[in-house]
């Protein structure tokens, strides 16, 4: 490790001195004129990660749905997932090292986690539409070459396409091929497939209209529409031709203010959805007949995909188990649904991708959703093994059940939750069931709910447990929580510090809207 030169290069990406960020839920998260040295260090972290795990680390440039003026940037394990949560404590280390501890720092961590500094590196980069997002990757690049490692800059991607990337090349090309086209062939033959599969019930040809919360979702699905347009036809809002990234559009703005984005112009009963800024959520929505607002939310999207699932398992009679994992916000009804309609055992985790993916993983088949609509389904390498073998050996309705799990099991991106994916999955299942929005809209009725943020000096002195749902500090703010929520029939409330913001969130529910708004500020006030 030369030492000298990193510390040389590091004078041209200086940490302003005294800033301090954590690498939270989603990665480092601030305004982009704070991050260059943070993308340098994670250059360096990425190497060593490399060495360390033998194979391809990813790097994305993005900060999700925050506003334009943001940035932040997350590193991707081998499998695709999130980076260990050891090695989150060594970002943070790293990026808060002053310029005279930055050697001390990386030379710690190499031997602290026996890092081979002999080992090659391999880094992939990847990076959202933002202004400041191509400077930005070009100083983890730095970071990366200044330790010797090797990289291949992907440029624009969803963060999905790049978890999808690293995922193929740490296995050896077994799960698809690590470049774009390869990502579009796989995820496009599966969609065709299906919807081929489904059109001897007489569907009409099918559209979509999306709302790409003038992201990277856009160019993306510019670029790929053309490989599944003979199974659906999709009309993109908020390009990024003139709207600014995530403002008054995306899934997050969508979801949190319970409306239409801007810039969509929808007709009864349509069918929309809409992306965020890195085009790893997707929400879905219509108006009806009297031009009332229905939001369609990941929950809905778990209790659809799982449904299919479940019924195609039964199909084919193999015993394998299916789970659905969600968090705290999981809107009640959804819960309650997927437990005694369906029958199908829920788990709730903590909030952040990597807890449900996690969960996910004990299962045959296992679906996360986060409310906010992040999340995919995951299936064991065995079962995957063998679906595949009763799709070729199974006939009639059974083979037709096996061959659909077959190509299913192609469209879901695996590595991370996926809008343009989850698109596709749920435009197969819509159009195999011969369903439409609102009908599956009304597999259930979500409660009346709110999500309100507080702002508090220091939102640490919330500590929670029980999967966030209860709070442990400070003494007696639990007390005062539950009280509130027996004053509500079908009621229930939580506070939690965010992951990605400073601030606590107060989620609540009741059995009205009214209620639920009155409840969430009562426990406002009580946080405060
Ligand atoms: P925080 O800020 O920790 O609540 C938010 C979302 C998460 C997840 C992360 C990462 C809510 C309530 N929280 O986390 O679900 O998506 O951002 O982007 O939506
Ligand atoms: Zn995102």
């Amino acid at each position: 490790m030369d030492l000298g030169a990193v510390t040389k290069h590091s004078t041209s990406h200086a940490k302003p001195s005294g800033l301090v960020l954590q690498y939270g839920t989603a990665g480092f998260r601030a305004n982009a004129e704070h991050l260059d040295h943070i993308m340098y260090r994670m250059g360096l972290l990425a190497v060593l990660r490399s060495k360390q795990t033998k194979s391809t680390i990813g790097v994305m440039v993005t900060a999700s749905h925050n506003p334009e003026e943001d940035n932040g940037v997350k590193l991707i394990d081998p499998l695709g997932e999130m980076l260990a949560p050891s090695w989150e404590e060594h970002a943070t280390r790293l990026a808060n090292a002053e310029e005279q501890d930055l050697q001390r720092v990386l030379v710690g961590i190499s031997e602290g986690e026996a890092v081979d500094l002999q080992q090659e590196a391999f880094v992939v980069i990847g990076r959202d539409t933002r202004p400041s997002s191509e400077k930005l990757s070009q100083s983890v690049i730095d970071g990366v070459t200044v330790l010797g490692g090797q990289f291949h800059d992907y440029g624009l991607l969803t963060t999905p396409q790049l978890h999808y990337m690293v995922y193929c090349r740490n296995t050896g090309g077994r799960y698809g091929k690590a470049t774009v086209d390869g990502y579009y062939q796989k995820l496009s033959k599966a969609f065709v497939e299906l919807t081929k599969q489904a059109s001897c019930s007489g569907d009409e040809h099918r559209s979509l209209k999306v709302d790409c919360a003038n992201g990277i979702g856009a160019l993306k699905l510019k670029e790929m529409q053309h490989y599944f347009s003979q199974g659906l036809s999709v009309e993109l809002f908020n390009d990024g031709t003139k709207g600014k990234l995530n403002h008054l559009c995306g899934a997050d703005f969508v979801k949190s203010h319970q409306k239409p984005p801007e810039g969509m112009e929808m007709k009864s009963n349509e069918r929309c959805c809409s992306f965020d800024g890195d085009a790893d959520r997707i929400v879905y929505y219509y108006r009806d007949a009297d031009g009332q607002f229905h939001l369609i939310d990941g929950d809905k999207i778990a209790t659809l995909i799982s449904s299919f699932l479940k019924d195609l398992l039964s199909e084919i009679g193999e015993d394998l188990n299916i789970g659905v994992v969600q968090t705290a916000y999981a809107n009640g009804s959804s819960t309650r649904y997927l437990e005694e309609v369906m029958k199908v055992p829920v788990y709730c985790t903590k909030t952040g991708v990597k807890h449900l993916h996690h969960k996910a993983q004990e299962f045959d088949v296992g679906v996360y959703f986060e409310a906010n609509g992040h999340g995919t389904a995951l299936f064991s390498k065995a079962v995957e093994v063998k679906i595949k073998q009763l799709a070729k050996e199974l006939e009639d309705n059974k083979g037709k059940a096996a061959k659909m799990l077959e190509n299913i099991i192609d469209l879901f991106n695996q590595a991370a939750g996926d809008a343009i994916s989850d698109m596709l999955v749920i435009e197969a299942i819509l159009a195999v069931k011969g369903l439409t929005a609102q009908q599956w809209d009304a597999l259930y009725r979500d409660l009346p709910n709110r999500q309100l943020k507080v702002k508090v000096a220091d939102r640490r002195v919330i500590s929670t447990t029980d999967a966030e749902r209860r709070v442990v500090t400070p003494p007696g703010l639990q007390e005062v929580i539950s009280d509130l929520v027996k004053k509500y029939k079908l009621s229930r409330a939580f506070v939690r510090p965010s992951g990605t913001e400073d601030v606590i969130r107060v989620y609540a529910e009741a059995d009205s809207q009214e209620n639920a708004d009155s409840l969430a500020h009562d426990v406002s006030l009580a946080v405060f």
